[in-house]
């Protein structure tokens, strides 16, 4: 069987990556291609209880370090409970949020030293997407769409806009870094042209482009 495809969606608060995750897997349904959903963090049974730890407010301050190990420990679970065997069962996995992730906020936005979080990635887990999709928008937008929904803000929503900036300073960074992988979209527009951007710049890398 051939191994699945592993696509993961990236971008700052409020970018709309999981309104346009759930779109695309709309399609894919449309079209009979097996896939999964599922994100960071929260994709496996530990990582439900490890997301509540993370990011809910707490009446003690969570340390950096402790932060990223908790985000660490919840990938190396979901990889290995969720998304390896799925790629390996030939389906596409839409993962919202993986290890650009860290990169962005505990790189960008905590200042860890980046060299040090690529090999902490690494020695997490050795999967590296197929496509990562990059959801770019300034990230004022985003916190007010965030703040919008009504439900207040999490612990990362509450930092400040400096924090945020670098975290979006990091992911253009990288997507600069890693052509190949990355798909910049920009999200500072409609749902639907957002949609129509992203299928675009999208579709030769599906497997649907073959069934049309
Ligand atoms: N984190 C995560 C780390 O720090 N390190 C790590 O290693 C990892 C894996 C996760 C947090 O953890 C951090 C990053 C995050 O801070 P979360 O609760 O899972 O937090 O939330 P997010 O991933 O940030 O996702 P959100 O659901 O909050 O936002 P999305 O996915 O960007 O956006 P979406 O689609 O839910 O839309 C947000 C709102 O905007 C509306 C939607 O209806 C919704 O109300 N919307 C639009 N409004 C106007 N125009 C558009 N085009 C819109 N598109 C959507």
């Amino acid at each position: 069987m051939t191994r699945g495809l592993f696509i993961t969606f990236e971008g700052t608060e409020g970018s709309g990556k999981t309104t346009q995750l759930r779109l695309l897997a709309a399609l894919l349904k449309k079209y009979r291609i097996s896939h999964i959903i599922t994100r960071e963090p929260g994709g496996s049974r530990l990582s439900t209880q490890l997301r509540r730890w993370i990011l809910n407010k707490l009446d003690y301050n969570l340390m950096p370090r402790t932060e990223l190990l908790l985000f660490l420990a919840d990938r190396a679970q979901h990889v290995g409970e969720v998304v390896e065997p799925a790629l390996q069962q030939g389906k596409v996995v839409l993962c919202d949020r993986y290890a650009d992730s860290t990169l962005a906020y505990q790189g960008g936005g905590r200042g860890f030293d980046m060299k040090l979080l690529k090999i902490l990635n690494q020695a997490t887990s050795l999967l590296k997407p197929d496509l990562t999709l990059l959801f770019d928008l300034p990230v004022e937008v985003g916190l007010r769409r965030a703040l919008d929904r009504g439900q207040g803000k999490d612990r990362m929503e509450s930092e400040g806009l400096k924090f945020h900036k670098a975290v979006r300073r990091v992911y253009l960074e990288t997507a600069r870094q890693e052509k190949s992988r990355f798909i910049v979209v920009n999200a500072n527009q409609s749902r639907e042209a957002i949609y129509q951007e992203m299928i675009e710049k999208l579709i030769d890398r599906l497997p649907i482009h073959k069934k049309r």
